[in-house]
């Protein structure tokens, strides 16, 4: 919650998104005003002309019965966390685990949104920890409100899909 889907959403839009944010109503999350009840939406036009459709789901675990609906079919998903967040990794691995079973077909890769806040993040580190168990994915650092990382972060995540696919030579 609050890593920055929405945000993330919005930023490489090139229209107003679909967006079903509420008011928060407990005070959770310091800054934050709103939170994803639904679903985010909004679609990008990719080099080859071809459209795609990007989802964003809730973050709040009670809202999770709305994952699937979402992740059902996907051919890619983002994990987005929050790097400020102390179970930033076992967060992560926990939505990886989550989702690798809602969308077995999917590619993955995970931003960490909000570095510049932290000093208690270190993106090897995280990768490293990753990796050992057993996620061999991309892992990039990502400004959500950054057009260009975010479309750096989903242009990872579809070459990473070819990237899979590619038989050794010989
Ligand atoms: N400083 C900083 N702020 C960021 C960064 N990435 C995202 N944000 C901010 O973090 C907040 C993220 O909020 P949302 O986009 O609503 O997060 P969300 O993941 O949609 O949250 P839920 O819908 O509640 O799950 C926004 O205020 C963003 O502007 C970053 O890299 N640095
Ligand atoms: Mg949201």
């Amino acid at each position: 919650m609050g890593a920055g889907k929405t945000t993330a959403i919005r930023s490489i839009s090139d229209s107003e998104p679909v967006s079903t944010e509420m008011p928060i109503s407990e005070d959770v999350e310091g800054e934050k005003t709103h939170t994803t009840v639904a679903l985010d939406y909004s679609s990008i036009e990719l080099e080859t002309g071809e459209l795609l459709h990007v989802y964003g789901v809730p973050g709040q675990a009670y809202l999770d019965f709305m994952w699937p609906m979402v992740a059902d079919g996907a051919m890619g998903i983002v994990v987005l966390v929050n790097a400020e967040r102390a179970d930033r990794l076992a967060s992560t691995e926990h939505l990886l685990r989550r989702f690798g079973e809602l969308a077995p077909q999917a590619c993955f890769a995970v931003g960490v949104t909000r570095t510049d806040l932290t000093d208690a993040f270190t993106l090897p580190e995280f990768r490293d920890a990753l990796l050992a168990r057993g996620y061999r994915i991309p892992v990039l650092r990502v400004d959500a409100r950054q057009p260009l990382q975010v479309d750096f972060l989903i242009k990872a995540l579809l070459s990473y899909q070819y990237g899979r696919s590619l038989t050794p030579p010989g």
